[in-house]
This record gives structure tokens, C-alpha cells and sequence, in this order.
């Protein structure tokens, strides 16, 4: 296999808003430069980069895509993210392992919800990039349109390097602004572009975008400045050279346009991504403890593995980007991130599902790695010694749960089993089981997320499963003092069962769980059967009295009893304990608590009153609002039970622009009205179940 030095390898991550034709214009850069035999399309479910079940059916990018192709002499990694907010998981750590990023805009729709998004990430990340504006050849194709977008939205550095001649169905062709050149592409082709005259009619337009970027060049460098404003102009080379450090520096976002579907631009996007964007060798990586890692083949490995490919003939794929040294095949290496040994099986560059067999992946390169025993995604493998993890952005909390079961008895085991493997495929999707409330709950990021994994758990594991709303665990708790008498007596024939016990109950402060006293004097039940008192008044807790939920934050008392010397006996005095305790309860006025989460929600400015509105409606208590950017963040306190999926409702409340995370905070006392539904509700349940 060939290989490339870090110099000649550009690895960069496709992102955008969903649909915007980054999976298109991926296999289209890939058809053009000869590294695949024949267009794909989204359409026929033969794209290089969306070959999963789940993407093929549903015809979008589901998972982050890996493939590559040689242009120029320079090797161009691309990693192809998904578009759809559930998957951001994907795009953070296809942004994590690239140098840049390409941003595809949509001609005939402009900047979208997911084009901010993604824009703040790469912000974020501080990396340079370029964007792409696709679909040139639709109806209602507007090069110029989007481009005001851009500019409204992302600001005035955001230079187009090319104009598109003519749009739609008219789309032929782009001016160079950069070389001043015009080039008739090849509709349908293998990706060939013609040279032509500049048209007469858009030679104005070409001459004044070209002049304000090259003031925005000499704007990269001081002297190149001091030079621009004397002169009022710089040399081809001084442009260049500034346009280069401009673009490299994530000071000046280049615009390009293409139609992919057609296999047109591509070639010019590659040209702009290999003379402009950084080098593998130049982007900054660093370990979790902020040493930079120095780009160089030799030395040991450090490596962070951002992707797992299943693959039903050779198990997981993982597919890693090597920062320093070089990974050999059948190498013994660390993973550090879980400190163990690993050796390393076959290696692999990857072309989305296929693959070839190298022996070695060098500094700056990405490929795929097989039969690890341990590693996992977002693992570092590195050398023990130096015990080196990379630094990698955090992953978004999940704002979604559901409560998983199987729809077969007996498909415990297979739905467990295929879950943890889920789980360790994609870092943003947890399993945890709820002891309190008996259920299994699954966190992902978003309705969707949810829907594929119980896709994945039929198709890959062959277990079908409901989801549903994840149970509240709401506790009991009492808010006065009171005394009981709980007295077990019964007569069978031989010995029979005697216990005699007084209890005083009180409340305690929220948290403090449950204390046990023993306060008899005089011996009046004797101290073998307190502990067995305790265990009475302990389980009856666990079970609940009024709702069947757990009992907390109660100081029990046992200050007076009666024994008999034949029928007492550690179970009669624990039937007595509890029997005492529910008498208790019921002149304790009983109350039920429920979960409060800590609730922060971002949203942009205008829908901050909406917002607002809705969060009293679900009785929440606003704690405060602050302002970052054009995004208000409210913080608020509001009960779980009215949280069900919020974050469907909040995307849809505000256009799929708002975000939130919460946090479990402390349990407050549910509302009497609210209350007495989850009481009756439990009485029924109970009387249907004793029929
Ligand atoms: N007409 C036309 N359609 C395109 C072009 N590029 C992509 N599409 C279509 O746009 C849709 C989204 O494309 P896709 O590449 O999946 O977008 P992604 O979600 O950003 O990966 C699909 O239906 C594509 O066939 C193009 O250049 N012209
Ligand atoms: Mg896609």
C-alpha cells in the first residue's frame, strides 16, 4: 500500500445540515480523482460512504463514513458526518481527528438550522475550511442568495473563490476568481473541466469579488497590509500567499459550488482543498494533559480511535487516526485510555465498507484496525510509557431516554447482549438499568437515535423490543410525627406467634434516608427481636405504604411491646414491626416526592418566551436567563415526571435550534392533586392484581 508523508495528506471532515449533499459530493470527489469505479447515488443506496442497512433504507447518513482518494499527488482523507442533530456524536470526532473541515450549503436552500450548528462546532474546534455550495444544477438554485447567507450569518469572511455561470439546469461551469480562468465542466462525466473565456457578462462581477478578496488576503499579514494600503493592490504572489495563510489560519472561509449529482466540481474542490487547506502534519492535537503531539513517523505510536465500523465477516472495525510513529501490523501496543496491552491484527485503509490491507498506517494517515480485544471508541492507543491519552472534544449528554423491554419473555439475555454492543459502538448512547423502578432505560440523543438502535437490536441481534415511558421513581415520605401499635398474634394448634411493638415515627430532613432507634426500657421486648423489628420496618419501606414506591427520610422509634416467652419470635416481631409501621404512617400524613431536575436550555433569543411559557406549563420554576451570543440560555428547576420527551418538543418548539441538558437535582413533594391520581392509580393496580 502506498504510503503518503504527513506533508501530502489532508484529512477533512464533510459537515452540514441534514441533506445538504455531503454523502454526494464525497463520492463524487471520489469517482472524479479514480479511487471508485462508478458514481453512486443516495437515491439507488450504492454511495460509497452510506452503505449501513439503516442509511441504505432510509437514504441518509446515519454514521460518520471514512473513505479516500489520491489528487495531485496528495492523499485526501475525507470523513463524511451525518447531518441529523441525533448524530452529532459523529461530527464532533470526525472534527476532533481532521485538520478542516468542509461545510456544505445547499444552492437552493442556503444556510439551514444544521449549517449553524456545525459551524459552531468547526468555531470550536478552530479549524480552517472551505465551503461547498451544492446542488447547483436544482430549479431553484441561487449561488448568490446563499452566499448573502453566508455572509449574514457567518460574516465577511466568507469569500467566494469562484462564481458558478449559470444555475439550475443552465449550470455549466465556475470562474476561477483566484486564477481569473473559466471552466466548462464535463455534465455526466468522468469530472473533466474545459477551460473557456470568461463570459462578457460576468466579468464585472468576477473583477470586484476578486478585489475585495484579495483585500481580504493582504488582511491575513501585517506587511502584506502596510503593502495594500500604499499601493492599493499586491502582487499574484503576495495574493496568493495571503489568500493560502488566510485560509490556513481559519481567518478566511473560501465559497466553491458544485453539482454533484452530476459529477460536476469536484475536481475544482480538491484543488482548493489540497492547495489550501493545513497539512495532517499542521494541525494541532494534543493529549488530555495539553502536550502538543508532534506530526512524525518514527518513535512510538499515538493513536485515537473516532470510529467502529460492525462488519458481520470480520467483527468491529476500528477506524483510528494516527497523530505520531506508526502502527504495524501484529503490533504490540497500550491503550492507554484503559491502560492494558493490545496487539494490533490485520490494518486496513478503508473505502466506506471495503477495504484493502496495508502493514502500516503512518503519522497523519487514517485507517481501520481489527480483532482488538478492548478498545473501544474514543480509546488512545499510544506506548505505555509515555501513558499519553488525546485530547478529545466531550460528547453531548443524551436528552432523550425510554424505558426498553423485549417483546418476548426469555429475550432478556439476547437484548442485553445487544445492547452493551451498541453501546460500546457509539459513545453517545447509554443502557442503564433502574433498580427502583424495574426497568431497563436506554439515553440517546433524539427520537431517531432511539428508533435506529431498536432497528439495529431486530436486524443485527434478532431481539424485537417496545420502548416506553421510563417509570418515575417518586418516594414516600411522611411530614408528622406519629405512634402506633403493631401486634402480631396468631393461634395454630401448636406453637403459635406472638409480637407486640409501639412505634413513634418523625420525619426527617430531605436526604437523611432512614434512622432506627432503640428506645425500650426495662426489657419489655427483649433485645434479640429489635434487629428484627428494624428488618419489618426496613422492607416495609422498600415497598412503600401509600403508592408502592419507596419510603425515605423517616426516623422510626420502638419505645414500648410485650413479649411471650413461647410464641415470640424474630418473624412474628418483624410482622409486628411492620404492621406498627403502616399504622404509623397512615396518622403521619403521608406524602409522595418526586425527582426535580436541573433543567438548562439553549435557544436563540426569539424563542426565549416561548420557551419560557412552556417550562411554567410543565411546573417549572425559572431560575434565571443569561445571554451568550445570539443564544439565551435558561436555567430552571422542573419535575421529571413533566420532562417526557422534551427535547422532541423543544426542537420542534423552536425550529430544531434548540438544545438542552439536565441534571437529577432533589426530590420535592408532589402537587395533592397530582399526588392522588398516582395513589388511586396504585390502588387499582393492586385490586386488578389481587382478582
Ligand atoms: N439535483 C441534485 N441533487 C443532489 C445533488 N447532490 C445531492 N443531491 C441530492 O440531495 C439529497 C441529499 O444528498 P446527500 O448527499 O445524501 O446529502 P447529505 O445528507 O448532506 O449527505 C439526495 O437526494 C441527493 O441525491 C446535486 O448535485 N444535484
Ligand atoms: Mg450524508
Amino acid at each position: 500500500m502506498k504510503q503518503f508523508p504527513a506533508s501530502q495528506i489532508r484529512n477533512v471532515a464533510l459537515v452540514g445540515h441534514q441533506e445538504s449533499g455531503k454523502t454526494m459530493l464525497s463520492e463524487s470527489m471520489l469517482y472524479t480523482a479514480g479511487a471508485i469505479p462508478r458514481l453512486g447515488r443516495v437515491e439507488d443506496g450504492n454511495t460509497t460512504m452510506d452503505y449501513d442497512r439503516e442509511e441504505v433504507a432510509r437514504k441518509i447518513s446515519i454514521h460518520s463514513g471514512v473513505a479516500w482518494c489520491e489528487h495531485s499527488g496528495t492523499k485526501i482523507n475525507l470523513i463524511d458526518t451525518p447531518g441529523y442533530e441525533d448524530f452529532v456524536g459523529d461530527v464532533l470526532l470526525a472534527l476532533d481527528v481532521a485538520e478542516s473541515a468542509l461545510i456544505a450549503i445547499r444552492a437552493d436552500a442556503g444556510v439551514e438550522v444544521g449549517t449553524d450548528r456545525v459551524w459552531g462546532f468547526v468555531q470550536d474546534h478552530g479549524l480552517p475550511g472551505l465551503f461547498v455550495v451544492t446542488r447547483m444544477d436544482k430549479e431553484h438554485a441561487n449561488f448568490d442568495s446563499a452566499l448573502e447567507g453566508l455572509h449574514e450569518h457567518f460574516g465577511h469572511n466568507v469569500h467566494p473563490i469562484q462564481l458558478p455561470i449559470g444555475s439550475g439546469d443552465k449550470f455549466r461551469g465556475v470562474i476561477d476568481l483566484v486564477e481569473m480562468k473559466a471552466y466548462e465542466f464535463e455534465k455526466d462525466g468522468k469530472g473533466g473541466a474545459k477551460p473557456i473565456e470568461i463570459p462578457a457578462a460576468l466579468k464585472e462581477r468576477a473583477e470586484a469579488a476578486r478585489k475585495e478578496m484579495i483585500e481580504s488576503a493582504a488582511e491575513s499579514d501585517e506587511k502584506l497590509m502596510e503593502k495594500y494600503l500604499e499601493t492599493e493592490t499586491l502582487t499574484e504572489e503576495e495574493f496568493r500567499a495571503g489568500l493560502a495563510a488566510g485560509v490556513t489560519s481559519g481567518q478566511i472561509f473560501p465559497v466553491l459550488c458544485a453539482s454533484p449529482a452530476h459529477n460536476m466540481g469536484a475536481g475544482l474542490v480538491m484543488d482548493a482543498i489540497v492547495k489550501y487547506l493545513p497539512a495532517a502534519d499542521t494541525g494541532h492535537h494534543y493529549t488530555s494533559d495539553g502536550k502538543e503531539i508532534p506530526s512524525e513517523t518514527k518513535g512510538a505510536p499515538a493513536a485515537y480511535v473516532f470510529k467502529n465500523i460492525s462488519d458481520a465477516h470480520v467483527g468491529d472495525m476500528l477506524v483510528a487516526r494516527v497523530y505520531h510513529g506508526t502502527l504495524t501490523a501484529g503490533a504490540d501496543v497500550h491503550n492507554t485510555t484503559r491502560n492494558t496491552a493490545e496487539r494490533l491484527g490485520q490494518l486496513y485503509v478503508v473505502q466506506g465498507k471495503n477495504r484493502q490491507e496495508t502493514n502500516e498506517i503512518h503519522a497523519g494517515d487514517i485507517g481501520a484496525l481489527v480483532k482488538l480485544k478492548i478498545t473501544k471508541v474514543c480509546d488512545t492507543l499510544a506506548d505505555k510509557a509515555s501513558g499519553a491519552v488525546i485530547r478529545s472534544t466531550p460528547l453531548p449528554t443524551p436528552s432523550i431516554n425510554a424505558a426498553i423491554a423485549p417483546m418476548t419473555k426469555g429475550d432478556d439475555e439476547k437484548m442485553g447482549t445487544g445492547l452493551h454492543r451498541l453501546q460500546d459502538e457509539d459513545p453517545t448512547f447509554d443502557v442503564v438499568p433502574n433498580a427502583e423502578t424495574h426497568q431497563t432505560l436506554i439515553y440517546g440523543q433524539g427520537e431517531l437515535h432511539l428508533e435506529i438502535i431498536v432497528h439495529k437490536l431486530k436486524e443485527r441481534f434478532g431481539v424485537g423490543v417496545t420502548l416506553d415511558k421510563p417509570r418515575i421513581p417518586y418516594k414516600e415520605t411522611i411530614r408528622k410525627k406519629a405512634e402506633a401499635q403493631g401486634r402480631h398474634k396468631k393461634q395454630t394448634g401448636g406453637r403459635g406467634q406472638f409480637g407486640d411493638v409501639w412505634l413513634r415515627i418523625e420525619p426527617l430532613p430531605r436526604g437523611k434516608q432512614f434512622e432506627f432507634v432503640d428506645g425500650v426500657v426495662g426489657g419489655v421486648v427483649p433485645n434479640k427481636f429489635i434487629p428484627a423489628v428494624e428488618k419489618g420496618v426496613v422492607a416495609t419501606m422498600e415497598m412503600g405504604v401509600i403508592a408502592g414506591y419507596q419510603m425515605v427520610d423517616v426516623k422510626a422509634t420502638i419505645y414500648d411491646g410485650s413479649y411471650h416467652t413461647v410464641d415470640s419470635s424474630e418473624q412474628a416481631f418483624k410482622t409486628a414491626g411492620s404492621l406498627a409501621f403502616k399504622a404509623a404512617v397512615e396518622k403521619a400524613s403521608p406524602v409522595l416526592l418526586e425527582p426535580i431536575v436541573n433543567l438548562k436550555v439553549k435557544v436563540p433569543d426569539e424563542f426565549l418566551g416561548d420557551v419560557m411559557g412552556d417550562l411554567s406549563g410543565r411546573r417549572g420554576k425559572i431560575q434565571g436567563t443569561e445571554n451568550v451570543g445570539r443564544f439565551a440560555v435558561v436555567t430552571a428547576q422542573v419535575p421529571m415526571a413533566e420532562l417526557y420527551k422534551y427535547s422532541t418538543h423543544l426542537r420542534s418548539m423552536t425550529q430544531g435550534r434548540g438544545s438542552h441538558t439536565r441534571e437529577i437535582s432533589h426530590y420535592e413533594e408532589v402537587p395533592r392533586e397530582i399526588a392522588d391520581k398516582i395513589i388511586a392509580e396504585h390502588k387499582a393496580a393492586v385490586e386488578a392484581a389481587n382478582k
